[in-house]
């Protein structure tokens, strides 16, 4: 494959040439030095829009740094490429199509021409069918066939049509209809599917099958086995149509499944599946919260597009979240980032994350198609905070390799109970500092430690984090915030001149999967690698 060629190359902008020497000065400085120079530091390195408040003082990076990198992007060309996104150019260039993801939360009126077609009226006609339908389910008008109120809904579906809506129900529990239960159906195992449904009723339960495709075959598998789960109670075909309802783009194979085209909800191309939760997609968001908190939460979305949009870069929250990945990625060697929220209702938001981050940037090739020159998408990884205190946070602190972090907290919590969530919030703040600041060998003697063990207890700091805060986690935040990671990750993706938006990675597996299958259920002659034939022949002889 070509490598990037000279010249073009991202290690060959004068901004990444300088940034390279600039790293060598810096790299030796202490955060507490770079706090020590600066008494006003840890306010001015803070930048605030539509609720979120980001101090990135604690970043290994000085004002230098950040002129240099606003540069990069500069150079990079980050303006024009966001301005492309916006306008509906075809930026997901190896699938030829635009990336639209900020058309689903246009308000009203707004407008955007993809092939010669404005497409927010087309979101607001999908938009409106979704209220009416969810108010129908919501209020009991919509009944199961044999007349009872629907009180079960099982979203089936995988990534990206899975990841956002499992972690935005979580996310939104606290404003969610609490006489209904939520399901998430998704992995190919039968054990996932079993367990969802066992103990509900099938004349209570409505299914949401999720796929933009409509062929993938673990939702394809799973939605077979919801059909003949809710018939061996209901016994009559045109049950389907009031306990299934489809969202997809693909009308055909929906039909052949047996959903009425009219309880389809459409979405477009131009969506991607780990960008499609505020699309129809969010359908089982919308039926937990309702058509006014989900509309809240597009308004969310819709206020960080902005800011994405006209803010300059030393303000920007997403471009600086962004550059600072770069930053650590290549230049400090860091592989992985921490997501660590210290909210509960946000315990699935680093996994949905891992997706829109891995997914969108982990890539080798440039959009010329030539091998990328520089490391590109961290892995990205969390828990909610304190938990992860009490297991991966020893790493964090004193293991050997550098973890940027991203602590996220609220001003207030939805269940204030006695001191929670002060002791919560003292946590943020404690660990942010302990990893930026540590313990210095004299500290720890000062404290009466043995001199044997005072190499153990020494914390050296100087690791980098983030702190976002926010008033609380309403369903407006909770876009705002996934818009935050979602431009961060394209702020990236425009520096690294990849393409953020396939995942042909993904494709490889699903053919050899289904290949295997057949021979799993067969007795052909196999023709793989000798460990592969010898695993397939093992699983025959055993199952
Ligand atoms: C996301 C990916 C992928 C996709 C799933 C489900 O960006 O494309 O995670 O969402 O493979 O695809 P369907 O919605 O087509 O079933």
């Amino acid at each position: 494959m070509v490598t990037e060629s000279q010249g073009t190359a991202l290690f060959d902008r004068e901004a990444w040439k300088a940034l390279t020497a600039h790293h060598e000065e810096l790299e030796g400085k202490q955060l507490k030095e770079l706090f020590a120079a600066d008494p006003a530091r840890g306010t001015r390195y803070t930048a605030e829009a539509a609720g979120l408040f980001l101090d990135y003082s604690k970043n290994r990076v000085d004002d230098t740094t950040l002129k240099l990198l606003m540069q990069l992007a500069e150079e990079c060309g980050l303006k024009d490429k966001i301005e492309a996104m916006f306008r509906g150019d075809k930026i997901n260039v190896t699938e030829g199509r635009a990336v639209l993801h900020v058309a689903l939360r246009a308000p009203r009126g707004e407008s955007i021409v993809v092939d010669g077609q404005d497409v927010v009226p087309e979101v607001h006609q999908v938009l409106d069918k979704m209220s009416g339908f969810a108010d129908k389910v919501r209020s009991g008008e919509w009944k199961g066939f044999t007349g009872k109120r629907i009180k079960n809904v099982v979203n089936i579906g995988i990534g990206g049509s899975d990841l956002g809506p499992v972690m935005a129900y979580e996310a939104l529990r606290h404003y969610s209809d609490r006489e209904k239960t939520f399901r998430f159906v998704s992995n190919v195992d039968g054990t996932d599917f079993v367990e969802a449904v066992r103990d509900l009723n099938a004349d209570e339960t409505l299914f949401l099958v999720a796929s933009k495709t409509f062929t993938t075959q673990e939702t394809m598998t799973n939605a077979h086995s919801a059909r003949e789960w809710a018939l061996a109670t209901l016994k009559d075909d045109a049950a389907i149509a009031k306990h299934f309802v489809a969202i997809s783009t693909n009308a055909k194979e929906v039909a052949k499944f047996g959903i009425d085209t009219e309880n389809m909800f459409g979405f477009w191309d131009w969506v991607g599946g780990r960008y499609s939760m505020d699309s129809a997609i969010g359908l089982s968001t919308m039926l937990a919260i309702g058509p006014d908190q989900f509309r809240e939460m597009l308004a969310g979305f819709h206020a960080m597009d902005v800011h994405f949009r006209t803010t300059p870069f030393a303000q920007n929250l997403p471009v600086l979240l962004g550059l600072l990945t770069v930053w650590y990625t290549d230049f400090f060697d860091a592989q992985t980032m921490a997501i660590l929220p210290y909210e509960q209702y946000l315990k699935r938001f680093p996994a949905y994350l891992q997706q829109l981050t891995m997914e969108s940037n982990g890539k080798h090739v440039t959009l010329e198609g030539a091998h990328v020159s520089t490391e590109t998408g961290p892995i990205y990884w969390g828990e909610p905070g304190t938990n992860g205190q009490h297991s991966f946070y020893q790493l964090i602190h004193q293991g050997t390799r550098l973890i940027p972090c991203d602590f996220i907290g609220f001003f207030k919590s939805l269940n204030p109970l006695g001191r929670h969530h002060d002791m919560l919030m003292a946590n943020v703040f404690a660990q942010a500092e302990a990893l930026a600041f540590g313990k210095t060998a004299e500290q720890v003697k000062a404290e009466g430690t043995a001199d044997w063990l005072v190499p153990h207890r020494v914390f050296e700091g100087n690791r980098p984090s983030n702190v976002i805060l926010a008033e609380e986690l309403t369903p407006k935040l909770l876009g705002t915030l996934v818009a935050l990671y979602e431009h961060s990750v394209f702020t990236q993706g425009a520096i690294w001149n990849i393409d953020s938006f396939d995942q042909w990675g993904v494709e490889l597996g699903k053919v050899l999967a289904t290949r295997i299958l057949g021979e799993l259920e067969g007795d052909a002659a196999l023709t793989h690698d000798t460990s592969t034939n010898a695993l397939i022949e093992r699983y025959r002889k055993n199952k």
